[in-house]
């Protein structure tokens, strides 16, 4: 049982997303999804639209996705792959040669696939007319 673990926001999900979680699902048996929470994503400037708990279920609905956890913080990597007995973390390649992944080869495979071209959440905000970022953080009007 080859158990494989990955990372993200995956807000407004969209086939960028899921082509990363068919392929990591297809590098192994069980896929963890590591879902950065509301308060994490504030950390790294992101202002997701959908909150962790809808984001949370909507990944619980794809056929690759076996667990999502709760993503806290830049350090728990480690001690995920421990707990959660990951032989693969996957990432897409815009990860490659970061140093918030690159340590995690010590403790297991790490693969970096081909991003998505094309579609990001950021596009598609920006092409819905969404308020454009302010200070890097996205602002989205409140639904009326
Ligand atoms: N992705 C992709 N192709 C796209 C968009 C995203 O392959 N067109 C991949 C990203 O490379 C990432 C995953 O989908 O592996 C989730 O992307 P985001 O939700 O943007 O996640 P990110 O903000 O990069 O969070 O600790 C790591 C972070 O939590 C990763």
């Amino acid at each position: 049982m080859k158990r494989v673990l990955t990372y993200g926001t995956f807000d407004l999900l969209h086939y960028g997303h899921i082509e990363i979680l068919r392929r990591a699902k297809a590098l192994g048996d069980y896929l963890i999804v590591a879902l950065s929470t509301d308060e994490f994503n504030e950390i790294k400037h992101k202002k997701a639209y959908h909150n962790y708990e809808t984001r949370k279920k909507m990944l619980e609905a794809i056929r690759y996705v076996d667990l999502v956890i709760p993503e806290e913080n830049w350090e728990q990597k480690i001690s995920d792959v421990k707990e959660y007995k990951a032989d693969i973390v996957v990432m897409g390649s815009d990860w490659a040669n970061s140093d918030k992944f690159d340590y995690l080869k010590e403790y297991c495979e790490l693969v970096f696939l081909p991003r998505t071209e094309g579609i990001s959440t950021t596009k598609i905000k920006k092409d819905l007319g969404l308020q454009q970022p302010i200070n890097g953080i996205d602002q989205i009007p409140s639904s009326k």
